[in-house]
């Protein structure tokens, strides 16, 4: 196994790590259970530090450079996880689990794609000016202009971590913001790894920060008290969101926020079969089923229920759980160490409520080094009535229930019919139907025919419980630029 002795990882602040000593906590690696770094634990007095080096490079070189020089800082960035590939598939592999086939292909170069996307996205966005008489007859010119907000905080999961910190650094900087950036307690060594990417780049001290710990009682929750911090960007689970809200609403600070999901996927009897179950596979068991956008509840047209469901299943016992640095594994394990626990206890609830097992359903014995990792079998349930817990509530693991339907318009009134709007797939051959159905379906994104693909130019968020705002191209820019009027009599 390829493991690693343990290392040690800090905090970054003002451009220098802090010496990792003082409290210290365990990074696991989740495929075998092993600890590969111990972390230093940020103390209160040191996110505080953090929020006030990014406050003071605010008012540095970094608050004086025009939208093109930036844009370049955000292409060295770039660059420099470009160079440092396979450091950071490393690092993300031992704090994840996750298949290096997936993690090369996805997390790593979107991870470099984030920075060069909003690079893009600030150069290309126009202002806006409108020339107008005023009531005295004399002329006047009226435009607005777009600064940084401040200092960003960013607090960050552990599903996806470079992607989804990078996905809010990436708009934050090339907006003109600095951040203080805490990334997951479970996956600490990305975000260390890009401050020494930041640092080599040029980027001035103070404008990436980062503080390791946990969430509640601890540098998460100090740092969205922090009255420094002029505004909120989170991933994660609803009910933190609810507690950062809370945090945010002292000093009346914005928030942008990607929360959870129950995604509904729906395939029709006209569906390409094949291209269907392939992709309904991925949006099932890619990355142990921790993404946000993955798909948790299936509704198929009564004609194609049964060979639906018999596809599916050949598909998860296809899957190869393994050693993540294997180029042929293509499952991973669950993430934190206390996942497993809550995803089998859904499980064991599934089983209790008389679902049909029609694969897995329990832990994923492992040989060797991997007998010690947080693994469970990919699960497929049919039989559940819509209002059970497991086909209402978040579980975040490799599993999905699958109910069959008659009508379209019975079909969309189910998929509607959870708190939840983060995303949704859909699979018909019929044009007039897609766009029907994609139209009505509440999800802040509808995939047709397809999934997980997206243009970074687009808008990106939930309804519902799923989030607050849309980050993506120039929608970002609600949150992390203030617009100022200005009107001037000419
Ligand atoms: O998430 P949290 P957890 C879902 C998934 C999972 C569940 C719990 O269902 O089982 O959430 O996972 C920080 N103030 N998702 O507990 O709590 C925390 O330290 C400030 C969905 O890991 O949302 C971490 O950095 N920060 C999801 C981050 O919030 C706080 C991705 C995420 O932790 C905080 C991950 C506080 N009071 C889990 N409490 C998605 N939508 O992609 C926690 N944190």
């Amino acid at each position: 196994m390829d493991g690693g002795s343990a290392r040690r990882i800090s905090s970054f602040i003002g451009g220098k790590a802090l010496p990792a000593e003082g409290e210290l906590f365990e990074d696991i690696n989740p495929a075998t259970g092993e600890v590969v770094a111990l972390v230093q634990a940020a103390s209160a007095a040191q996110v505080d530090a953090a929020v006030q080096a990014a406050r003071a490079a605010l008012r540095g070189p970094w608050g004086k450079m025009t939208v093109d020089q930036r844009a370049k800082a955000m292409h060295a960035i770039a660059d420099g996880i470009e160079a440092r590939s396979e450091e950071f598939l490393r690092a993300e592999i031992l704090d994840t689990g996750k298949p290096v086939s997936m993690a090369s292909h996805l997390d790593i170069p979107r991870g470099a794609a984030n920075f060069r996307a909003f690079a893009e996205v600030l150069k290309h966005t126009p202002g806006e000016a409108f020339p107008f008489v005023a009531p005295d007859g004399r002329d006047a010119l009226n435009y607005s202009l777009r600064g940084p907000r401040g200092v960003i905080a960013v607090i960050c999961p552990w599903n996806l971590p470079l992607l989804l910190m990078t996905w809010k650094v990436g708009p934050a900087l090339a907006c003109g913001n600095t951040v203080v950036v805490k990334p997951s307690e479970e996956t600490p060594a990305t975000a260390a790894l890009l401050a020494e990417v930041i640092r080599d780049a040029g980027i001035p001290e103070g404008v990436y920060n980062v503080v390791q710990g946990g969430g509640p009682n601890a540098a998460g929750q100090w740092l969205t008290e922090h009255p420094g911090v002029d505004g909120i960007t989170f991933t994660g689970e609803t009910r933190t969101g609810e507690a950062i809200m809370c945090a945010a609403a002292k000093g009346v600070r914005p928030v942008s926020f990607e929360l959870g999901g129950k995604n509904a996927g729906v395939i029709f009897a006209d569906a390409d079969m094949e291209a269907a179950l392939e992709q309904a596979a991925r949006a099932v068991f890619m990355n142990g089923g921790q993404v946000c956008l993955q798909t948790e509840r299936l509704y198929v047209q009564r004609p194609v229920f049964e060979e639906f469901v018999a596809g599916l299943k050949a598909k998860a016992e296809a899957l190869v759980p393994g050693n993540p640095f294997d180029k042929g594994t293509t499952f991973g394990p669950l993430i934190p160490s206390d996942h497993p626990a809550k995803v089998l206890g859904y499980y064991q609830k599934a089983a209790a409520g008389g679902a049909e097992v029609v694969t897995g359903g329990g832990r994923l014995e492992m040989p060797g080094a991997l007998a010690g990792g947080n693994w469970v079998q990919p699960t497929i349930w049919t039989g559940l009535s819509d209002d059970s817990p497991v086909v209402r509530e978040e579980i975040f693991g490799p599993c999905v229930h699958i109910a069959p339907f008659d009508e379209e318009e019975e079909v969309m009134s189910r998929a509607n019919d959870t708190p939840y709007g983060l995303a949704s797939m859909l699979w018909t051959q019929d044009v007039s139907r897609a766009h029907r159905v994609a139209a009505q379906l509440e999800a802040g994104i509808t995939w047709v025919n397809s999934w997980f693909v997206r243009d970074l130019r687009t808008a990106f968020g939930g309804m519902k419980a799923s989030g607050i705002g849309r980050e993506g191209g120039v929608h970002g820019l609600e949150f992390y630029t203030e617009t100022r009027n200005i009107c001037v009599k000419l």
